[in-house]
């Protein structure tokens, strides 16, 4: 005998909304759909989900509220006219906010009588439901356990703890290492096409040398953890003395430098310090607030 799955309630139905509420349909849940501009209900509704007419149509239908809005302005713009119906459901916002806000919301719905996830989605909409996608859940434990289950029909469904902010705090974390590696990568094309090398001669050269460079992490969180920076690998003083050449190579083909400046000042300080013989991984520490 199959046991119904519980049904969910997708508000906002954008790239990434519209590719979870398609994965909850194709594991099998009832869904309903809401979105402000509704034709984009039109191709869910094809496939099987239930247009809701309003925010309130779309609460009323599922005891699993699933949200992903542009902000979580967006979020409580759509909930406050509704919060009088949101006693005993669950709410999963999966919008990209920051963790003070995941705060909030979460102590807004708890007034509300309403258990509150925040979730921060690390994947694109189209690596949604496949092997690579998950999203970290933080908030009520109690709500993760009871649809853990059903949160795996988008991908992997990793809770890191009951403070609401925790969700968000690793998603930054993860699209800050992001962002860096983007930064790095961007400059390294203007570099090759500045000197007229074809960016596909480049890519898969700048691919391998990133991926070898990642295998480096696990060790890195080691020696923040133990507090041994000591390296045998390259040296902070090592660094200091190649640094200028890598922003020489850039100035010399006209790139702009200021993205780097920042990193030649921080490892300067800490050679100064007296940290020249640490590995790079002495830099977070000196990032890092004194509290
Ligand atoms: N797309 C991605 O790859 C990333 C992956 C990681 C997570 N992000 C976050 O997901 C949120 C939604 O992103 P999105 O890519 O789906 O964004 P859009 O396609 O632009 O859809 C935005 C939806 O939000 C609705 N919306 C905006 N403002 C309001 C409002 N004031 N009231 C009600 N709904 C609103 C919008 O509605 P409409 O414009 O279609 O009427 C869309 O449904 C986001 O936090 C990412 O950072 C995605």
């Amino acid at each position: 005998m199959s046991v119904a799955k519980p049904a969910v309630s997708v508000l906002g139905l954008g790239m990434m909304g519209s590719a979870l509420a398609a994965a909850f349909l194709k594991a099998g849940h009832p869904v309903t759909v809401w979105n402000r501009t509704a034709a984009k209900t039109g191709p869910l509704v094809a496939q099987g989900a239930e247009p809701a007419a309003d925010v309130a149509g779309a609460v009323g239908a599922s005891e699993l509220l699933v949200l992903c809005l542009t902000t979580n302005d967006n979020v409580r713009g759509i909930l406050e006219p509704v919060a009088g119906s949101l006693r005993g459901l669950t709410i999963a916002n999966l919008t990209n906010g920051t963790p003070a806000q995941g705060r909030e919301l979460a102590a807004w719905a708890a007034g509300h009588g309403a258990r509150y996830l925040d979730g921060g989605i690390m994947a694109s909409p189209q690596m949604i439901a496949g092997p690579d996608a998950y999203v970290f859940y933080s908030g009520d434990p109690k709500a993760f356990e009871e649809y853990e289950g059903t949160f795996g029909a988008l991908g992997g469904a990793r809770y890191v703890g009951e403070d609401a902010g925790r969700a968000a705090l690793y998603d930054f974390a993860l699209l800050i290492g992001m962002y860096g590696m983007g930064i790095g990568t961007m400059h390294a094309f203007a570099l090759a096409k500045a000197a007229g090398i074809p960016a596909k001669d480049l890519a898969d050269p700048l691919r391998e040398w990133l991926n070898a460079m990642a295998l480096f992490i696990t060790d890195e969180a080691e020696a923040l953890d133990t507090g041994e920076h000591l390296t045998d690998v390259s040296s902070l003083a090592v660094n200091q003395a190649a640094l200028p050449n890598l922003l020489n190579t850039l100035s010399d083909e006209g790139i702009p430098t200021e993205f780097f400046q920042p990193l030649e000042r921080l490892i300067n300080r800490a050679v100064e310090e007296g940290y020249g013989a640490d590995g790079l991984t002495r830099l977070p520490d000196l990032l890092t607030p004194r509290r």
